[in-house]
């Protein structure tokens, strides 16, 4: 069974990391103008690099949830091509085992060198303007896709989407492009689509099926179905 799973910030809730667009969402503390766009970072580096060196620090006090967890689990089940494309910059999923995590839209623990484009893992700050391990500029930046840039790998996406027999989208209020455009790119090539989010989404019409309710609930429940349709039984 090919699966590819989108995740976004729903999934990582119930963690504690804040979403961009709930009550006391991200965005709601900055204009996602004033911090996550290549313009900001001209005109502001310092601005931008202490929010994601915030960020960065802030991962350190949050561990996965059932959601993650279980994710992990899907993508240990004899029978199942998984894909796990995240829109999240966090770690959760790898730290609850999952291997081979897609960050279409970059990580925390990675920086990229706007001058030699070579990437490092990196777990301090930023905002110093430490020097490139590969070059010595001083040109670090967070290696996130700022609005306006291309998603990373967006081709394997693609292809994934197109052979997929089941696309499920969890956590994600399909707000953001071209994220939000897979399940319509899913469906037209045949797949069955799911939605698994605590609130209908900007795109739930697209979906042939949507279940509404907590992630750390949802996914799990969903993954011990898959596991039961294949024979295999999971708890
Ligand atoms: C691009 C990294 C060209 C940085 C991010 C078409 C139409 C209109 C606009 C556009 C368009 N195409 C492109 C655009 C422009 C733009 C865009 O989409 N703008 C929007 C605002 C209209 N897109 C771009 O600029 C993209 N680049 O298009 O390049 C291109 C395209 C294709 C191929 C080649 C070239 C780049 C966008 C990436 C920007 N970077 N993040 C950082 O993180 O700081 S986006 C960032 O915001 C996240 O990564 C994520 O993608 C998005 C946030 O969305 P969600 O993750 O869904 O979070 P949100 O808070 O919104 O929702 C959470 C949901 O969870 C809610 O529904 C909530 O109810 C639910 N929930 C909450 N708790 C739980 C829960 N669910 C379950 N359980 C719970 N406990």
């Amino acid at each position: 069974m090919r699966i590819v799973v989108l995740t976004g910030a729903g999934v990582s809730a119930e963690s504690g990391v804040p979403t961009f667009r709930d009550a006391d969402g991200l965005w709601e503390g900055h204009r996602v103008e004033d911090v996550a766009t290549p313009e900001a970072f001209e005109m502001q580096p310092g601005v931008v690099q202490r929010f994601y060196d915030e960020r960065r620090a802030a991962l350190a006090l949050v561990a996965p949830n059932p959601a993650h967890t279980a994710l992990a689990r899907l993508g240990t089940l004899p029978g199942v091509d998984l894909l796990l494309v995240t829109q999240n910059i966090d770690d959760l999923h790898e730290r609850a085992g999952a291997t081979d995590v897609l960050h279409m839209h970059g990580e925390l623990l990675s920086a990229l060198c706007a001058s030699c484009r070579s990437r490092c893992r990196w777990a301090g700050d930023l905002a110093d303007f430490p020097p490139c391990p590969g070059c010595g500029m001083t040109d670090l930046r967070p290696d996130v896709v700022w609005f306006g840039e291309i998603p990373y790998q967006m081709e394997r996406i693609q292809s994934a989407l197109m052979r997929a027999d089941v696309f499920v989208s969890i956590g994600t209020s399909g707000a953001v492009y071209p994220a939000a455009g897979f399940v319509q790119m899913a469906a037209a090539c045949g797949a069955r689509t799911l939605e698994l989010n605590l609130v209908p989404s900007e795109g739930t019409s697209f979906f042939d099926e949507a279940r509404h309710g907590p992630a750390g609930r949802l996914v799990p429940d969903w993954v011990d179905e898959v596991a039961a349709s294949l024979g295999v039984d999971t708890r």
